[in-house]
């Protein structure tokens, strides 16, 4: 065969990876369940590269070079599996199977196991950007061997987005699964940002009064300074546009019940089984799961909240400079939360994570691309040990620079009776952080008392149960 790499899975993403290779200079493959796809896309696109439709699965793989490269598009599940039985067993050792779908890192992991027996580098890859970035130039996040990227990593690396300095926003991110682990956990941080997003324009709404094309203004002074990002650029072009069938504001006319595809929940899930506290992500999970219940929210009509205090007009002003500030100390908190379960994860999977390096490679070509990120590759260059981003001196001193407004901010909030569960719960874990002593001494005591569950001490090693009736404490083996 003559093409570099094959693409097997034809729909929106796969067609513009194919395309995206072919503009780079590659021989592409091409293949879908359906023929009739294969066909569509050299008509319409024949044009802009070399491309080798094939119609049967004998086809394609013989339309590839040696060793075989061979990407998967193909909806998440039980399709991939489908799609790896019929071809692995026309494949050869060396060849390389890239699943580019938003497949669980465990899946990824079971299928890497079982190809690597047979010869075979399964490499489960982060595709981040949509059907935009996947045509010109996405974000990559490659697991898999170090061999298989060393053949691959070159060719994803030309296709993919390139940051504001020039370099390929694609790395290779560790074995089996990590790379679709990374890609999950972008996703979780994603709906922390976008969720402390809303929390701030509900903020600037309700409290400040301001209207949406005001708010789409204040966003763009802040998209000029330390929370320059696609997400908020967006927002403000989203809340600057008027429906043109009413001429409402258009965040007026649509309907207020978020929707979720489930990388959120999973990095949830996966955090939950990790035991890392990703409060940022988890309340923006609650948040779009709660916005969907209309049941439950009708009985909220019935409930009493406080006297609307609305801001004066002086005070608003004021008050939306808080805002930013407790936005940027949030968006903080959930990164230093999600780079903790990728540490957690290395850890439990024994992936060595570069995670300044992860966060150089989200600097384009997807959703939560912002000039923050180059901060905290910075942090990880300063000390690629660091225990959490807030241990970074930086992002510290900008915390306590930001927590007087942050504390007015969710005070404003609480008293007007505005929900902002993104800004409060990063503003609890920073304060639990901080905390000198905690109350889970309490609920060791708790623990201790109704179960026998035990506790350490202060001020001596072991392991001490109180006989809860008298008072005595005994010593407990451990
Ligand atoms: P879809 O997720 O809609 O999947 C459609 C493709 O899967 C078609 O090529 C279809 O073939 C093929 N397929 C199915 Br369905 N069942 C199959 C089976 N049993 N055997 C062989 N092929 C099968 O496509 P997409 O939206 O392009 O997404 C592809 C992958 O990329 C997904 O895993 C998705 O989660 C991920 N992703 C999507 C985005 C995005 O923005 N859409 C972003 C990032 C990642 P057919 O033509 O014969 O029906």
């Amino acid at each position: 065969g003559t093409a570099q790499i094959g693409v097997t899975g034809l729909a929106v993403m796969g067609r513009n990876l194919a395309r995206n290779f072919a503009r780079n200079g590659y021989t592409v493959a091409l293949h879908n369940r359906t023929a009739s796809r294969t066909r569509e896309l050299v008509e319409q696109f024949g044009d802009e590269g070399t491309f080798v439709p094939a119609e049967t699965a004998e086809e394609f793989v013989a339309a590839l070079e040696r060793p075989r490269r061979l990407v998967v598009m193909v909806k998440a599940g039980a399709p991939t599996d489908a799609v790896i039985d019929e071809f692995a067993p026309l494949l050869e050792p060396g060849d390389m199977i890239i699943d580019g779908g938003n497949a669980h890192f465990a899946d990824t992991r079971r299928r890497e196991a079982a190809l690597r027996e047979r010869g075979l580098h399964f490499v489960g890859t982060g595709v981040s950007g949509g059907e935009e970035g996947a045509l010109n130039g996405p974000s990559i996040m490659p697991g898999g061997s170090a061999e298989s990227y060393a053949s691959l990593g070159p060719m994803l690396e030309k296709i993919s987005a390139k940051a504001a300095d020039g370099s390929p926003c694609c790395t290779h991110i560790g074995p089996d699964g990590a790379g679709h682990f990374v890609k999950m956990v972008h996703n979780g941080i994603e709906y922390a940002d976008m969720q402390l997003i809303a929390e701030a324009y509900d903020l600037l709404r309700h409290a400040a009064g301001y209207e949406p094309a005001r708010i789409a203004e204040v966003f763009r002074g802040w998209n000029a300074g330390r929370l320059d990002s696609y997400l908020i650029e967006i927002t403000a072009e989203v809340l600057a546009h008027v429906d043109a069938a009413t001429g409402k504001p258009f965040v007026d006319v649509v309907l207020d019940q978020a929707e979720q595809k489930g990388t959120g929940r999973w990095t949830v899930q996966i955090a939950l089984d990790l035991g890392v506290p990703v409060s940022g992500i988890a309340e923006a999970v609650f948040a779009r799961s709660l916005s969907g219940h209309a049941g439950q929210r009708a009985v909220g009509r019935g409930l009493a909240g406080p006297t609307p205090s609305p801001l004066a007009a002086d005070e608003a002003e004021a008050f939306a400079a808080q805002v930013e500030q407790a936005l940027y100390a949030s968006k903080l908190v959930s990164y230093a939360q999600g780079f903790h379960q990728l540490q957690a994860a290395g850890a439990e999977y024994s992936w060595t994570l570069d995670l300044g390096a992860i966060a150089g490679i989200w600097r384009g070509g997807c959703i939560i691309r912002a000039a923050f990120l180059d901060r905290i590759t910075a942090a990880y260059a300063k000390d690629p040990a660091l225990p959490s981003l807030l241990a970074d001196e930086g992002f510290a001193a900008e915390l306590g620079a930001a927590q007087d407004a942050w504390r007015q901010v969710v005070a404003t909030a609480t008293r007007s009776g505005i929900p902002a569960p993104g800004f409060s719960t990063a503003l609890a874990y920073y304060d639990a952080l901080r905390a000198p002593r905690l109350p889970a001494a309490l609920i060791q005591g708790q623990r201790d008392f109704f179960g026998a569950h035990t506790y350490h001490r202060v001020d001596r090693d072991g392991v001490f149960h109180t006989l809860w009736s008298d008072g005595r404490v005994e010593e407990r083996q451990s």
